[in-house]
């Protein structure tokens, strides 16, 4: 096992920097891997019969609360080699989670996004100073030989759109941590392709790919995310566009720090990891351990919030097919499936 403070060396986050990703091999070992798999499972089948997940159209199961309050999985956020990642990236000693992380099991929401507070205006903030909000990935099966695993695009934390940047499917492996910035474009449930390893393709063409075709799964898909940051402003736009209801009305991350854990018990974990716990709003945690079952069947958001990407030159034009195919009936909805 690498030492904690050899886990991501100087060249790695100069790659990082470049990039807006990094991929970190064997942070966790096999038995940390199989504890969480099986303790993943375990909460989101629970969550999943309270209706304490979020609404999902592709099959996912995304339990609302954050990793802090799961059994088995909570120690993934003050554990020493994540944080070290989450500091080394960052840049910054002081490092804050604000109750954003979360565990999927199954599905294949796919499609190009960013994740940061403004993601298509050059001159918001966001793009003016290097962004230092950090998400880190744990995927437990490999996606090496696999589909399923993470797609980015290269450098396009660069760029106030989504159509920017060499697309690269990850090859994660069990074990690995990935890392990107909230302003590089990704996608997940990458489709490899049968006998073309070099091909990464685009998300909205991988759900029209015909099974013969894809490399499968290589069992079910469980992963599980975190997002850390810094005392900045960065941090400080990004909890105020989803603390605010009257501009941004029911997001599920407002949803989602209702049903995490605020206990004083959780801040001290982390806290003995150097990591401050943020509760952003009044009501944090209230509704943490609920057993009310929700007749719904799933913790109601509000639509998410529109990006409006410029698009240039052959982007323009997929996109104008697009709209002339699905507007005869030709193609299916834009997200890919
Ligand atoms: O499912 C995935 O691999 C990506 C999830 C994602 O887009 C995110 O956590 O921001």
């Amino acid at each position: 096992m690498v030492r904690k403070n050899e886990l991501v060396s100087a060249d790695q986050v100069l790659a990082f920097q470049r990039d807006g990703f990094v991929l970190v091999r064997n942070v966790l070992d096999r038995s940390e891997v199989t504890e969480l798999r099986n303790a993943i499972q375990t909460f989101a089948g629970r969550a999943k019969t309270l209706g304490h997940v979020l609404r999902s159209a592709t099959g996912e199961v995304v339990p609302v609360t954050d990793l802090l309050g799961q059994p088995g999985v909570g120690w993934l956020l003050s554990d020493s080699r994540i944080v070290a990642i989450a500091r080394r990236l960052v840049g910054r000693e002081d490092l804050v989670y604000f109750g954003d992380s979360g565990s999927m099991v199954g599905g294949k929401l796919r499609g190009f996004h960013k994740d940061n507070t403004n993601r298509d205006t050059a001159e918001h903030p966001d793009w003016l100073s290097p962004y230092t909000l950090v998400r880190l990935g744990v995927y437990l099966q490999d996606h090496s030989r696999h589909s399923g695993g993470l797609k980015v695009r290269r450098s396009s934390h660069l760029h106030a759109d989504i159509t920017s940047g060499e697309i690269v499917d990850l090859p994660t492996q069990p074990g690995d941590v990935v890392a990107w910035s909230l302003r590089t474009t990704h996608s997940g449930f990458a489709v490899r392709v049968r006998g073309l390893p070099f091909v990464h393709l685009q998300p909205r063409f991988e759900g029209r790919l015909p099974a013969w075709l894809r490399r499968p799964e290589s069992c079910l898909r469980i992963a599980a995310f975190m997002t850390f940051g810094t005392n900045d402003a960065h941090l400080r736009n990004y909890v105020a566009k989803h603390a605010d209801l009257a501009t941004y009305a029911d997001n599920y991350l407002y949803k989602q720090w209702l049903y995490n854990d605020g206990s004083e018990a959780a801040s001290r974990r982390l806290a003995d990891a150097g990591v401050t716990l943020q509760r952003p709003i009044p009501g944090y945690g209230s509704k943490f351990g609920s057993e009310e079952k929700l007749a719904t069947g799933y913790v109601q958001t509000g639509p998410s919030r529109p990006d409006v990407y410029p698009a240039s030159r052959v982007e323009a034009w997929i996109r104008r097919g697009g709209r002339v195919l699905r507007s005869v009936g030709l193609a299916g909805p834009e997200v890919s499936q």
